[in-house]
């Protein structure tokens, strides 16, 4: 079997599970070879009240440069938060010189949450990103970039009627397949998907609790389902099936992120 080769890139937070804490297991535990381009090393995320950080973008172009003498590629890229807008440039090259052909660039945007961008970032990020995402195959947006990229005022009780404009909207931006995450009706949460000109959804019980990092897991265990085969809609079922059962495994508070290596190890054993 040829193994698929992914380039996850994305912050290193010590503490708090997300970006690379979360990309790097899941994709691994799901199969997948996966080599990792950190953007910034933190302390922790940024939903804790203090945090150091530091920029990685210089140390990126380093690494390019030995991957460049090393002819490497790879067949598939996950980008998720940066953390600053030189960076988002270094990833375009990236892109550029490092994939195999007919690899696929999935982005999650990453900047921000429940209508807010994270600490640090300021719509400067933003224009980075909205202009990043034109190389993207696939987008994973939750309503609150999906906003911000496409220029709609975000509102917490979006219908899924409007959300459907939103996606068609970054659809016309980007040449990529749309997948907005986090759609909420009744008591139920889902994913709305715009490919080649047709709008499907996916929708599973809404479980009580919110928790910090489940985009960056959702986005990592889709990546993985979609590198194997599942169209967008099984790898959208799938992974929300794995990030509710890391938020039904959790007790700690939502800032430590989800239980996924819990789910993971049941996925695996069951
Ligand atoms: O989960 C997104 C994320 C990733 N990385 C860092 C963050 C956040 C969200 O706040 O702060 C450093």
């Amino acid at each position: 079997m040829m193994a698929k080769r992914i380039l996850t890139i994305q912050d290193l937070s010590c503490v708090g599970r997300c970006s690379l804490t979360v990309a790097l297991p899941v994709l691994s535990a799901y199969g997948i070879e996966t080599c990792v381009l950190p953007t910034a090393l933190l302390s922790n995320h940024t939903a804790f009240q203090k945090w150091s950080c530091l920029d990685l973008t210089d140390e990126m172009k380093k690494i390019m440069a030995a991957w460049r003498e090393n002819g490497f590629r790879f067949d598939a890229f996950l980008a998720g938060y940066l953390g600053s807008a030189a960076a988002a440039d270094v990833v375009k090259t990236c892109f550029r010189d490092f994939s195999n052909e007919g690899a696929k660039i999935i982005i999650d945007p990453a900047f921000g949450d429940n209508g807010k961008l994270y600490a640090g970032f300021d719509s400067g990020y933003v224009t980075v990103i909205a202009d990043l995402i034109k190389s993207a195959d696939i987008l994973l947006p939750n309503l609150t970039e999906a906003c911000y990229l496409s220029g709609v005022e975000y509102r917490p009780d979006v219908t899924p009627e409007f959300a459907k404009e939103i996606v068609k909207r970054l659809a016309e931006q980007t040449n990529a397949a749309i997948v907005l995450t986090g759609v909420e009706r009744g008591g139920e949460i889902g994913e709305l998907i715009y490919s080649d000109g047709a709008l499907s959804e996916v929708w599973a019980e809404k479980l009580p609790r919110r928790f910090h990092g489940t985009g960056d897991l959702f986005a990592a265990a889709f990546s993985a389902l979609y590198l194997q085969g599942s169209g967008l809609e099984k790898a959208c079922a799938a992974a929300g099936a794995l990030v509710a059962a890391g938020i039904s495994a959790t007790d700690d508070s939502c800032s430590y992120g989800v239980n996924f290596e819990h789910a993971l190890y049941k996925r695996k054993n069951e």
